[in-house]
């Protein structure tokens, strides 16, 4: 009996490992496909890419039901593709296109769907973290059991909304898990330089919440941790502050070529990139073939290749929208949108 239930959990972590690599791996292949565009003059206005970072965003997502809710910043791309945005809305957004997310009118920084629960990118550091704790407010006072993922960067945890919104979160029991993606830098100033105390999660205890601080280069890993979290937010009301140590192998933006780093340091963080490491697993752990492997990567490619069709073939976004989408209709509710 017991030999069964471990075979059973075996071949379950066998299929969400395969299901968490095409993921991590979409994400990479569409923000490369968007360095590409920006380079090419094809995308416009800022744009800020998570490689290297793909594991946390992807893990996380993954510990979610569809009814749940994500809240991310202006590097969340990964976050709406894990939370079942499609490469075509992603490019097609970041393109200016009536066909994108936003239909066009949001770029990369500002990713939506209702539809799905992505409640969105900010652009302003910190500033969605109270927003993060009034989506859980609702979900609480609705009486549902939905979860709020709340993502954030380092360079968040200095601001003082981050701590207004934590601090209503521990003090009303919100079903929220807020994610520190801490990839050490905030643009070009290293975290040494703006916090105090650099074990993030240590501000847990101070708004009564759990805590939890983890490597998150290993999809399978972030998942396990953040079910965790989600399961107690859940079940229990409690939220939780997680910090997961990651690293960008690019710049802040496509405007900063990062010079503030070494070669040696990136170097050293590329030997755990989330890739690789996922595809490893499956060989090492789960006896996945290289047949198979490939046969995934070549459709992955495909899929993005027809994404970027997709966006430069589609209409730009139409300036008689400009102004719709700015103010809610207090009529409209935003969940059948
Ligand atoms: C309130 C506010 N101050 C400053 C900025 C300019 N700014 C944009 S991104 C950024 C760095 C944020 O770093 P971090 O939170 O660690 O996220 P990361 O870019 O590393 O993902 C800053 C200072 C801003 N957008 N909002
Ligand atoms: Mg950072």
């Amino acid at each position: 009996m017991a030999r069964k239930r471990e075979e059973k959990a075996a071949t379950d972590d066998r299929s969400l490992l395969l299901t968490l690599y095409k993921q991590i791996l979409t994400v990479r292949r569409v923000e490369e496909a968007a360095a590409k565009a920006y380079a090419q003059g094809k995308i416009g206005g800022f744009l800020h890419l998570a490689i290297g970072m793909e594991a946390v965003a992807v893990g996380a997502i993954s510990a979610l039901k569809p009814t749940d809710y994500v809240v991310g910043t202006y590097r969340e791309h990964a976050h709406y593709l894990a939370k079942g945005g499609s490469a075509k809305e992603v490019l097609a957004e970041l393109y200016g296109k009536a066909t994108g997310a936003s239909k066009g009118l949001g770029g990369s920084m500002h990713l939506f769907s209702a539809k799905n629960r992505m409640m969105g990118g900010y652009g302003i550091v910190g500033g969605h973290v109270p927003l993060a704790a009034g989506v859980a407010f609702g979900s609480k006072y609705r009486g549902t059991d939905e979860v709020t993922l709340c993502f954030f960067g380092d360079g968040s945890v200095p601001q003082g909304a981050f701590h207004e919104g934590i601090s209503l979160a521990g003090l009303w029991k919100l079903p929220i898990v807020f994610i520190c993606e801490n990839n050490q830098y905030s643009m070009g100033t290293p975290l040494y330089r703006t916090l105090a105390v650099a074990d993030v999660t240590e501000r847990a205890s101070g708004y009564g919440i759990a805590r939890d601080r983890f490597e998150g280069h290993d999809v399978l890993k972030v998942h396990e941790h953040i079910a965790e979290a989600v399961e107690r937010a859940r079940t229990t009301l409690e939220p939780t502050l997680v910090e997961v140590i990651t690293y960008r192998f690019r710049g802040h933006s496509m405007s900063d070529p990062g010079n503030y780093r070494t070669k040696e340091e990136i170097e050293e963080w590329k030997k755990r990139d989330p890739v690789p490491v996922a595809r490893e697993r499956l060989k090492a752990d789960f006896q996945v073939s290289e047949d198979e492997l490939v046969s995934l990567e070549a459709h992955v490619k495909a899929e993005v290749q027809e994404a970027v069709r997709f966006a430069e073939e589609s209409p730009p976004a139409d300036p008689a929208h400009l102004w719709d989408y700015v103010y809610a209709d207090p009529n409209t509710d935003p969940r059948k949108m």
